[in-house]
């Protein structure tokens, strides 16, 4: 019986050896440990041994079982250590190598030109108004004093959904919508930014879609002085840099007086060169004096209140800002003329 006791500590401590993973071990524990196992079997089979041998067999069992119970403890322990060990192997990262950056967008250059323009009238307390791209007629004409036969509302220069119904021309139906909006002659001073449409041709000057900023001042006593004034200081702080300004007479049907404003050329500084083809000006903006007409179509009494209004292309200040010479890099979207910015 001791014998065949050694017998099965000495395959179990053999096998507990070779295993070679921690479910072998498992399997090892249950084939001499568990309640099938070899070493329960003698235990069970006790009934049949002399009741003087059974305190000796009863300890070879335990002792033997105490035996494998280590072993396989010891094993166990080193098992799970191997295994941990191949784990840091094998998920080993090499943390020399460099990171993958993030691919980070950024505004396109006439957003960031437009949020410039924003931001330097909202500092001398304009508000910024925005309104529909898709306009009506009465807004977009028939407020702003150009009557039913102006070549503007032929269908060969505008876009047309219905009779009524077009892309708009310009932002100014934003200001008259604001204007239509206040009662009491209350005053204004907005702008109105966003996109135009007009058919026109495609090349390096001219596109149907264009980004406009136009300006409305309302209030008692508005002259063309606070026009000259506050065009000035805008004008200086978008090219960022003193910059003198031309007016020229010109016409508009909705300001009366109308004028083309110029500002000195912001390469040469008014010597003349290339870009403003030795003139030493630069064509910049159409502005005026608000027509009575307009006003008292959107519900001001001229008599009491004057204002001035202008408009201005976005496009046309970023090219000049950032030395770009074809407007059709700003729509054509490639990404080499975009990551420039
Ligand atoms: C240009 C010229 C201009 C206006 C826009 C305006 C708006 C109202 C009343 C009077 Cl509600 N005027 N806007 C005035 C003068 C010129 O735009 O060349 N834009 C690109």
């Amino acid at each position: 019986m001791e014998e065949k006791i050694k017998n099965i500590e000495a395959a179990a401590v053999e096998a507990v050896k070779n295993a070679a993973n921690l479910q072998a071990l498992d399997e090892i524990r249950v084939k001499y440990l568990g309640k099938k196992g070899e070493l329960t079997a003698i235990l069970r089979g006790m009934k049949d041994v002399s009741a003087e041998d059974k305190p000796k067999i009863g300890k070879f069992v335990n002792d033997a079982r105490a035996v494998i119970e280590n072993e396989i403890q010891v094993k166990n322990a080193a098992l799970k250590e191997s295994a941990l060990e191949d784990r840091l192997q094998n998920e080993k990262i090499d943390i020399t190598l460099p990171g993958r950056a993030p691919k980070v967008g950024h505004f396109h250059p006439i957003t960031l030109t437009l949020n410039h323009i924003k931001k330097i009238f909202m500092n001398m307390g304009f508000s910024v108004e925005e309104g529909p791209e898709i306009e009506e007629d009465y807004f977009n004409f028939e407020l702003l004093n150009l009557p039913k036969d102006h070549p503007a509302r032929d269908m060969q220069d505008s876009f047309y959904i219905t009779d009524e119904i077009l892309m708009r021309t310009q932002t100014s139906p934003v200001q008259a919508r604001t204007m239509k909006a206040h009662k009491n002659n209350e005053p204004i001073r907005m702008i109105a930014p966003g996109r135009v449409y007009r058919r026109d041709d495609y090349d390096a000057t001219h596109s149907p879609m264009f980004t406009q900023v136009e300006g409305l001042v309302i209030d008692k006593g508005i002259t063309f002085a606070d026009l000259k004034g506050t065009l000035e200081v805008a004008l200086s702080e978008i090219f960022e840099k003193k910059v003198g300004v031309r007016f020229r007479p010109s016409f508009f049907p909705f300001t009366e007086p109308s004028t083309e404003v110029d500002i000195s050329c912001v390469m040469c500084g008014g010597k003349g060169c290339r870009v403003c083809k030795g003139t030493g000006y630069l064509e910049i903006l159409g502005a005026g004096m608000v027509h009575p007409k307009v006003l008292e179509m959107n519900g001001y009494n001229y008599k009491k209140v004057s204002g001035f209004a202008f408009g201005l292309g976005v496009e046309r200040i970023a090219m000049l800002k950032y030395g770009i010479d074809d407007l059709r890099l700003f729509y054509d979207n490639d990404v080499r003329f975009l990551n420039a910015f």
